[in-house]
């Protein structure tokens, strides 16, 4: 069998690829040159994608691997220099403009050791509504056994581009209840939950119940420990020193589009960013980049 293989597909609105190398299969649209599904042969999907998944131009799709540029989450919860990228702070969306807007496929390349899409964003030429500053966003995407996502900000003005960013990165698990995070021994983490309180992680961190932290001085090495499914997801980064953890359990589920009353059970969102002390300026011709490496090891028991 080829060890490499891409299929075009429409899913409803959107133009997707299916891209194969060796045991692995990647789904990424246009739209947001997002990432919605990533499996290794028989294995459970390592990238979650939403039961429910609508796939609507101009809307978000519930699941892999959305990019929240040029800012996260809320933009008045953000440090001042992002929001004063943006004419009305107030009204913006809640993780950037670009996951649903269409970026341009600059290639898919077939290497020695694996398959490559880059993607790219130009806001000169595809001006952002209210956010009126040239930059260029390339996404790399490589598979090589491994999944390997390189997000690349240049700034193409001549004036300094505050942003705040993420790899908004859903995946999929055997039971919330029953994983643990490891890596995060130490970190501060700001307590969305809990009015934004300051607090300090010790030990692995388990899941009772909704989750939605954003954590700093991240280190460049975590891991998903799925004891039912008998593995560990190993997540390797550079260009990023905080992330967000997030589960929304039962009640938020409830209020989440796209998205199964019980879906909360089978998903966890580990999302490597540039976000509160690690927003990043861009000085005039800057550029900054984000790596996220993932891969599965077997776990016994
Ligand atoms: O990253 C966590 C978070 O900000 C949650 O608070 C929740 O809102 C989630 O993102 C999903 O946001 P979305 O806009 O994709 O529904």
């Amino acid at each position: 069998m080829a060890r490499s293989h891409v299929e075009r597909l429409e899913l409803d609105e959107l133009t997707c690829w299916r891209v194969r190398y060796e045991a692995c299969e990647l789904l990424i649209s246009q739209q947001g040159a997002q990432i919605l599904s990533y499996q290794e042969d028989q294995q459970p999907p390592l990238i979650w994608l939403s039961d429910q998944a609508a796939y609507r131009r101009g809307h978000g799709v519930r699941g892999g691997v959305p990019i929240c540029w040029p800012w996260f989450g809320n933009l008045q919860r953000n440090p001042q220099a992002v929001q004063a990228m943006h004419r009305h702070p107030d009204t913006a969306p809640a993780h950037g403009l670009v996951r649903s807007l269409d970026w341009q496929l600059l290639g898919i390349d077939s290497l020695d050791d694996g398959i490559q899409l880059d993607f790219v964003f130009n806001s000169a030429t595809q001006p952002l509504a209210d956010w009126p500053h040239a930059a260029e966003l390339h996404l790399r995407v490589r598979l090589d056994g491994r999944l390997h996502i390189e997000l690349n900000s240049r700034n193409l003005g001549d004036t300094p581009l505050a942003i705040s960013q993420a790899l908004h990165s859903y995946f999929a698990v055997s039971d919330i209840r029953q994983v643990a995070v490891d890596g995060l021994h130490g970190c501060r983490y700001l307590e969305t939950l809990e009015d934004w309180q300051q607090r300090q992680h010790d030990g692995a961190l388990q899941f009772a119940g909704e989750t939605d932290r954003i954590y700093q001085g991240t280190p460049a090495q975590l891991s998903i420990l799925d004891r039912a499914w008998q593995r560990r997801i190993h997540l390797h980064s550079s260009g990023s020193n905080s992330a967000v953890l997030w589960n929304p359990w039962t009640d938020k589920a409830q209020r989440l589009s796209q998205f199964a009353a019980d879906a909360w059970q089978g998903m966890l969102c580990i999302e490597h960013a540039n976000v509160m002390d690690d927003i990043r300026v861009l000085h005039a011709g800057e550029q900054h980049r984000l790596d996220l490496s993932l891969w599965t090891e077997p776990f016994g028991h």
